[in-house]
């Protein structure tokens, strides 16, 4: 069985679990894309793959309206053949050693993605763990920038319920951990 842990954070509740986001039938999931929104590996690829072939005109529309998402944007397209109605793509940073605006950015790409949700009158959200895959940013920083982006959402009544996906046990191991120290204290 996979694990899942719940933290509760009034009114809200935060979930993390070991599992695949494309299976999720949240109001949204999120997905840690690319600037161009091309689609790639990851779990962007397994977003593309589930939600199937009307994503990437979706995508090609909104660049072509704005450009390119720099890091720490988010944007909306429809689920299409995904559980999950929506897809808020966000693009975090590349990790270059800290300096050069990181932590920003990664508070930025959960904030606006919580922002896109709040816009469209969502109660629930699922991230991924951003760019803390081929971005390589350390989960040990990235884990409390995330949760306290998280949680400063759900105490704020801005969202009902954030669940956070992790994949593999090794992963949910390291960001339950960063959990219990910042959540000490609270009923679960
Ligand atoms: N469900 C949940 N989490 C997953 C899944 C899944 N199905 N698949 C992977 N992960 P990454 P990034 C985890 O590399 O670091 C793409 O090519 C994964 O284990 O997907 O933000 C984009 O196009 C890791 O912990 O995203 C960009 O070019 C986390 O998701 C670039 O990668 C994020 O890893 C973005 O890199």
């Amino acid at each position: 069985m996979s694990d899942s842990v719940v933290y509760s954070i009034p009114p809200g509740v935060l979930k993390l679990l070991e599992g695949d986001i494309t299976r999720d039938d949240a109001d949204a999931i999120v997905n840690a894309a690319n600037s161009a929104l091309a689609g790639g590996g990851g779990v962007d690829g397994a977003i593309h793959r589930a939600a199937g072939p009307k994503l990437p005109g979706a995508c090609r529309e909104i660049i072509a309206a704005i450009g390119r998402l720099p890091a720490g944007g988010a944007v909306v397209t429809p689920g299409f053949d995904l559980p999950a109605r929506h897809i808020i793509h966000t693009v975090g940073p590349i990790w270059r050693g800290g300096s050069e605006g990181e932590p920003e950015k990664l508070r930025s790409a959960y904030a606006q993605s919580i922002a896109r949700a709040v816009e469209n009158g969502l109660a629930t959200i699922s991230f991924p763990a951003v760019s803390t895959g081929v971005y390589g940013y350390p989960v040990e920083l990235a884990a409390p920038i995330a949760l306290g982006v998280m949680a400063e959402a759900l105490a704020g009544g801005q969202l009902r319920e954030i669940r956070l996906y992790l994949h593999g046990k090794h992963a949910f191991g390291l960001w339950r951990s960063a959990a219990d120290d910042l959540f000490t204290g609270i009923v679960r």
